[in-house]
């Protein structure tokens, strides 16, 4: 009989891989897994219950907030709070940071950053939707986090993940020792081992991209989607569109299949629509880890400076070959466009 082991088991067995850890970082992660069990009860319902629609706010972004962002922020900013592992909390669905001042936390390490429901205009039509989460060791000493705790380069993340409310619910995360798939068996309500070091291939022909913002597009990923569309026998082309518009969901896809995700500037978000901390650093560490590559067009996602908490930047990620192909046309038709930009 073959033995399922289970997201709990897991962590433990791969706490011996931080001699020095106490179990802070599993115990997190951890609480971000049954955080995730409640949102997929929630997503699950979504349908049924009277949950479904705006909640009537306008996010600082100065987006429409559905009912279940809410829902999920507020789960995940509760299992984080209660845990004391984790200091502050930065979230999409808050302007300012979440500081987490009790008794348990004060000698907590860590801070999370997360965008505790992506894609959230797809709940409406039954499509999958994600949380995403990154997690950094705190830079100042003691007390309640501080805003600077979450001015670090994704490089300093020591784990990140995603949970995708799919057709199963998945949680896929890394500690920067590989990447590992979990899904939700409803039925024992685990989440389990079902893809043990993902790895993501290096050559795809999948590319995901909102084409209908073309016009807007910088000259350089005008030039790649017709590369993307033109026959060659050699190189396999045209690639194939997919595109869902859940962040999570379409890099997900990628992920396993191959392929690469781009939300590049347009005139209608000069900077990139994608957030930095929450959105695009743990997911360019999952696909870094998973043998990908993630840019700005340009340069590595994870070595990028933050400036604003809330900072968006352009986002080329996915399989190795694709992100060096699509890069290369940046810079052949786009660098002086974005310096200019600078
Ligand atoms: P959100 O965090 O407000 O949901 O926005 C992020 C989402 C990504 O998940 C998705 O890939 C993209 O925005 C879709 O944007 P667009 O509708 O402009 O294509
Ligand atoms: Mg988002």
């Amino acid at each position: 009989m073959s033995r399922v082991k289970t997201l709990g088991q897991f962590i433990i067995e791969k706490q011996s891989d931080f001699p020095f850890s106490k179990g802070e970082l599993s115990r997190l992660l951890r609480d971000i897994g049954i955080a995730s069990k409640i949102v997929n009860r929630e997503v699950n319902k979504a349908g049924l219950a009277d949950i479904l629609g705006d909640a009537g706010e306008i996010n600082i972004q100065g987006e429409n907030v559905k009912k279940l962002d809410v829902f999920a922020n507020e789960q995940f900013i509760a299992a984080l709070s209660v845990g004391g592992e984790c200091c502050a909390i930065a979230s999409e669905e808050n302007e300012d940071i979440i500081i987490i001042n009790n008794e348990m936390s004060k000698n907590a390490k860590y801070v999370v950053a997360m965008d505790p429901l992506d894609g959230s205009s797809n709940i409406d039509v039954n499509v999958s939707v994600g949380t995403i989460f990154s997690i950094y060791r705190r830079t100042s000493l003691h007390g309640a986090g501080t805003n600077e705790d979450f001015f670090q380069r994704g490089t300093e993340q020591v784990a990140a993940g995603y949970v995708i409310y799919g057709s199963s619910c998945m949680m896929v995360y890394t500690t920067g020792k590989g990447v590992n798939g979990f899904t939700l068996d409803p039925s024992i309500g685990e989440f389990c081992l079902s893809h043990p070091n993902m790895q993501t291939p290096k050559k795809a022909k999948t590319y995901s991209i909102n084409e209908g913002n073309y016009v807007h597009f910088p000259d350089g990923v005008k030039k790649y989607l017709k590369y993307c569309q033109e026959e060659d026998d050699e190189t396999d082309r045209p690639y194939r569109s997919r595109y869902i518009g859940s962040g999570v969901a379409d890099i997900h896809r990628n992920l396993i299949t191959g392929g690469i995700y781009i939300y590049p500037t347009t005139s209608k978000s000069p900077k990139g629509k994608l957030r930095l901390l929450y959105e695009c650093n743990p997911l360019a560490f999952i696909v870094e880890q998973a043998g990908g590559k993630a840019t700005n067009g340009f340069d590595r996602i994870l070595e990028l400076d933050m400036t604003e908490l809330h900072q968006r930047t352009p986002l080329f990620i996915g399989s190795s070959d694709m992100v060096d192909v699509a890069g290369d046309f940046m810079l052949k038709y786009s660098s002086v466009e974005a310096l200019e930009k600078r």
